[in-house]
């Protein structure tokens, strides 16, 4: 089968981090007591998880942005609260990649791992957090620090969950045509499909995909025709949806048409006999009701669901899709365990990069210093002051002053501008 891949890619933000509050004790007869301005809270992670539940990516392909919460803001001495994170679960075996770096980040590739793929920002500390032994009473707290933002590619191998299985000209590739958005060929005649086609049905809040085979014929499971060949693919489906069709042009019998597809998927083994599987009655449109009648009664005497249908004329289509949902449900309820696992994502390798931009100016590249300055108030003097101790310590301003720059030289960080000075 031509490998499907099924992808979609998804912006995520995560949620920024609430501010710190400025605030003091108050107590009688002291106008202003102690610092103790509480903290921000964290803003919420987007997180992925594997789920064996999930099957596509489809719902994915429907939502193109995730954004978490913020952290609130805390306020004097309550402390702000955090955001809720959002998890979303996705099938085993999504592959997760940065699709603007095309760096693969995770293989979601066991059921229950987890993976933060943007982590929320922590919330900003209270001015209690700056007293010093100068400071005693700061009037500046720190904002909460930012969200991460990513384009994010999801990528699946698509494996058939449901596979339809029947002599040539049943109808397999009309019901697939008529389910999913897969366009098959379809044709009155036999042995129109040479290759299987594979096509998403959604229906409730679900998903599966579905393989269209080649059809069978007598000795399918010796080799003769395509069928052996396409037969391996059945294989790995998890249910099978037999399709007879209940007027065949060769006017053939359609229960020895369904017993010979039977005896073919026994003789094959590999577990194919005892696949769960539905049998769907086709092309109940040309047929007398009172013709029809009798051969369901037949084919429920096998012991399987049988669901007369009309592929062509989409009658009867959803209680099949429903059944085929109810078998797929039951098939993954044992449920491998949980397992706790949780990846984080690398903690950026940082790197400043000290640039002479075209105005004689300095432009500062780095992750970690573009975050103290989100994370400052830049209309507190204080505030501004502590921040330029923090650079010096990053080794900024030493990165600049063996740059060549001047004091009183513009210095930019993201948007904003400073000014270039060794003295706080
Ligand atoms: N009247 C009627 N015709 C149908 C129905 N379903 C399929 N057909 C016709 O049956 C013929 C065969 O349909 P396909 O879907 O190509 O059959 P298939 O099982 O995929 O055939 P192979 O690919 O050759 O194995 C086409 O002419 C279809 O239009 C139906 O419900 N009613
Ligand atoms: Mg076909």
């Amino acid at each position: 089968m031509s490998q499907f891949i099924d992808e979609a890619i998804v912006r995520m933000v995560s949620g920024t981090g609430g501010s710190g509050a400025v605030g003091f004790h108050r107590e009688k007869h002291v106008p202003r007591g102690g610092p103790n301005g509480a903290d921000g809270g964290r803003g919420g992670d987007i997180i992925l998880e594997a789920d064996s539940h999930r099957r596509t990516l489809y719902e994915f392909h429907l939502a193109n942005k995730y954004h978490a919460d913020n952290g609130i803001h805390a306020v004097g001495n309550k402390r702000g609260k955090d955001a809720k994170d959002i998890i979303l679960k996705m099938p085993v075996g999504t592959v997760v990649t940065d699709s603007d770096s095309g760096e693969v980040l995770c293989d979601l590739n066991i059921h229950g791992m987890k993976f933060v793929v943007c982590k929320g920002g922590r919330g900003g500390h209270g001015n209690q957090h700056y007293t010093s032994s100068v400071r005693q009473v700061p009037n500046f707290a720190e904002k909460g620090e930012p969200g991460e933002a990513r384009n994010i590619k999801l990528e699946l191998k698509l494996l058939a969950d449901v596979g339809l299985v029947g002599l040539p000209n049943a109808g397999k590739s009309t019901l697939l045509s008529m389910v999913s958005s897969a366009k098959p060929k379809i044709a009155d005649y036999p042995f129109t499909t040479i290759v299987p086609n594979l096509g998403v049905v959604s229906i409730a809040d679900q998903s599966f995909v579905v393989a269209d085979l080649p059809g069978l014929i007598e000795g399918a499971s010796e080799g003769i025709g395509l069928g052996h060949q396409f037969l391996r693919h059945a294989e790995r489906t998890k249910v099978l949806i037999h399709v007879v069709d209940c007027y065949p042009v060769d006017e053939s019998d359609p229960i020895a048409n369904y017993e010979l597809i039977e005896k073919e998927l026994a003789e094959h083994g590999e577990g194919l006999g005892e696949r769960p599987r539905i049998i769907a009655l086709n092309k109940i449109d040309i047929l007398p009701i009172e013709y029809v009648n009798p051969l369901l009664s037949q084919l429920e005497g096998t012991g399987y669901q049988v669901f007369p249908i009309s592929a062509a004329a989409g009658l009867g289509l959803q209680p099949l899709l429903f059944e085929v949902l109810n078998i797929l449900e039951r098939a993954e309820a044992e449920r491998p365990a949980e397992v706790n696992l949780v990846l984080g994502n690398k903690p950026d390798e940082e790197e400043m990069i000290v640039v002479k931009t075209d105005d004689g100016g300095w432009e500062i590249i780095s992750k970690k210093v573009a975050r103290m300055v989100a994370m400052t108030e830049l209309t507190n003097r204080d505030a501004v002051r502590y921040l330029h101790r923090r650079l010096n310590r990053t080794g900024m301003l030493q990165k600049l002053r063996e740059a060549g720059a001047q004091e009183g030289d513009t210095v930019y960080v993201g948007n904003n501008v400073f000014t270039y000075t060794e003295d706080a």
